[in-house]
């Protein structure tokens, strides 16, 4: 536990004599197994990976930690990405960590609060671009290339083969693959990575199978689903905001060889999936997350039967990386007190009498 992923899984990686094996803590995250959606949806066995417990609190860590490490190898003294928060939390980590120059480029006003805050704690060198995700990702690009500063979006490969490693933990833990995989897509590479590791575990006979891959965009930025680039994505999932993938390819190949299928949720089914996850099962999951839990809500409502299968879902990212949405999702009362026994307990009292909950125990 915690010798991070590129010593677990180095048989698997591009790792060498003179590859640094650095670790923050990232991968082995928990698999874990509602109470209540696993019946509600009904589905034989259902689990949520949930990838919120990296350091940075995202995926990201997987793919960041082995392009850092291939960095250091190639000795390269500086990284850049262009983000919509979580790869730049994690770069900017990472670079913290190895005493790297980090740069982020970032759409302006479109990056959601916690990301912000961790981009500024790690200090990177920030730049706020006057446009979307996908044009900081091609600034990225152009740039990168001219000067000696390593380019850590998942156009740089090492990203994905490190993201992969969380398939082989899923068929690590289940002992087999699942019968399918429901994840978020966004730039599309970590659909792509599962698949690899998938197909990797299966091809060296550590599976009997492989999972349909079930990618989920956010109706206003599906891309992949429409098949054509969208100029102004939106969404409220600000992770997923992405108008022209960069893994779109990988994509449809992980799609058509697994028999799964790239579909879209309305925002409004994802907001509905982010409170079912936190007020049913406990799990605080961002915006975007809530997308694959969307997409097995929908597919069970059309009548895909998922009774006698086996559902792992990623949730990719932790809540807290968006307070702002959180806040103004709740409808939460607070009772405004006075420091008072009498009058706390008075409400206190109704508050016992008139509770609906019934305990998953009984
Ligand atoms: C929580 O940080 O693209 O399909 O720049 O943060 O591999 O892009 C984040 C994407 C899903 C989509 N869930 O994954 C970025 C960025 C969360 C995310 C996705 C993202 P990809």
């Amino acid at each position: 536990m915690g010798e991070g992923v590129l010593k677990r899984y180095a048989d698997f990686l591009d790792i060498n004599s003179s590859t640094p094996v650095i670790t923050m803590g990232e991968g082995g995250t928990p698999l874990v197994r509602p109470r209540s959606l696993e019946k509600k949806i009904g589905c034989g066995e259902l689990y949520f990976k949930l990838e919120g417990c990296n350091p940075t609190g995202s995926f990201k860590d997987r793919g960041m930690v082995l392009a850092v490490a291939k960095a250091l190898e190639m000795g390269s003294t500086a990284i850049m990405c262009a983000s919509t928060g979580n790869t730049s939390a994690s770069a900017a980590a990472y670079g913290a960590y190895c005493g790297l120059t980090t740069v982020v480029l970032i759409p302006k006003g479109e990056v959601a609060k916690g990301k912000m805050a961790q981009a500024m704690s790690y200090s990177p060198k920030i730049m706020a671009i006057e446009g979307n995700f996908d044009d900081a990702l091609k600034m990225a690009r152009l740039l990168a290339g001219k000067h000696s500063v390593t380019l850590v979006n998942s156009v740089n490969p090492y990203r994905l083969e490190g993201q992969k490693t969380a398939a082989f933990e899923i068929v690590d833990e289940l002992g087999d693959a699942p019968d399918y995989l429901f994840i978020p897509v966004g730039n599309a590479g970590n659909i792509s990575a599962y698949w690899k590791g998938f197909s990797e575990y299966h091809s060296l006979t550590l599976t009997s199978g492989t999972p349909k891959m079930m990618g989920f965009q956010a109706e206003g930025a599906a891309p992949i689903v429409t098949g054509i680039p969208v100029d102004n994505p939106s969404t409220v999932a600000s992770a997923i905001r992405i108008g022209n993938p960069a893994s779109w390819e990988k994509a449809l190949i992980a799609r058509d060889q697994s028999g799964g299928i790239i579909g879209m949720v309305s925002d409004e089914e994802i907001l509905s999936s982010y409170k079912l996850l936190s007020q049913e099962e406990g799990i605080f999951g961002e915006p975007a997350s809530a997308a694959s839990v969307a997409g097995l809500v929908r597919m069970a409502h059309n009548g895909m039967v998922f009774a006698d299968k086996r559902v792992v879902c990623i949730i990719t990212g932790s809540g807290l990386k968006d307070p702002d949405l959180a806040v103004d999702q709740s409808t939460q009362d607070i009772y405004h007190m006075p420091l008072d026994a009498s009058a706390i307990e008075k409400t206190l009292n109704d508050i016992l009498k008139s509770s609906d909950k019934v305990s998953r125990w009984i």
